[in-house]
């Protein structure tokens, strides 16, 4: 049910230092970016220049709050990449199968991700040690 890598998601202590480098180091532009309360972060997706943003994008999240996920992670292991994101044609299905399979989910329903898209996560002690997320995009046809 995986259909692409959607994104690689990289915690950032400062949203706007951190574009600038993968700017000026990587030559990286900035898709999108939008505030996320209900998963506490500020974030951005970058891609390579003159790539339409259906490719897999990198993912920099900044925390809004110390008591976040991404405030957490970067009190607890540093700056860094902090999650693997599968894209998925329905995340409900894929998040069943896998529950079936006996991983656990973090979230009973699909909540809210980037440009609305849906996503839950598998729990990292699940999937090797990596915090796996499932993204269903919108159905709107935008990319990111
Ligand atoms: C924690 N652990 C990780 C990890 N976070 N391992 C790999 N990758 C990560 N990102 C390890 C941690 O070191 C512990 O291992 C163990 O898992 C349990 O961690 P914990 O400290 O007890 O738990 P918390 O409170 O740090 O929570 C971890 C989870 C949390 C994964 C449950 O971060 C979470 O709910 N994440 C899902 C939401 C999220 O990440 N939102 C931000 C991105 P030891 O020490 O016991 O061995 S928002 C987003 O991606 C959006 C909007 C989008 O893509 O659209």
């Amino acid at each position: 049910f995986v259909t692409a890598i959607d994104h690689v998601g990289i915690a950032v202590p400062d949203l706007d230092a951190a574009i600038e480098f993968h700017r000026a180091h990587f030559g990286l532009e900035v898709a999108h970016e939008e505030v996320n309360e209900e998963q506490g972060v500020r974030e951005a997706m970058l891609r390579a220049p003159g790539t339409a943003g259906t490719e897999t994008q990198i993912q920099l999240l900044a925390p809004l709050r110390e008591d976040s996920a991404i405030g957490k992670f970067l009190a607890k292991s540093g700056p860094g990449l902090q999650q693997l994101a599968y894209r998925v044609s329905d995340v409900d299905a894929a998040a069943a199968a896998l529950r079936e399979q006996g991983l656990r989910l973090l979230y009973e329903e699909a909540k809210r991700g980037t440009s609305n898209s849906r996503v839950n996560f598998v729990h990292p002690k699940d999937a090797g040690g990596v915090l796996v997320e499932l993204v269903e995009p919108a159905k709107d046809g935008a990319p990111h």
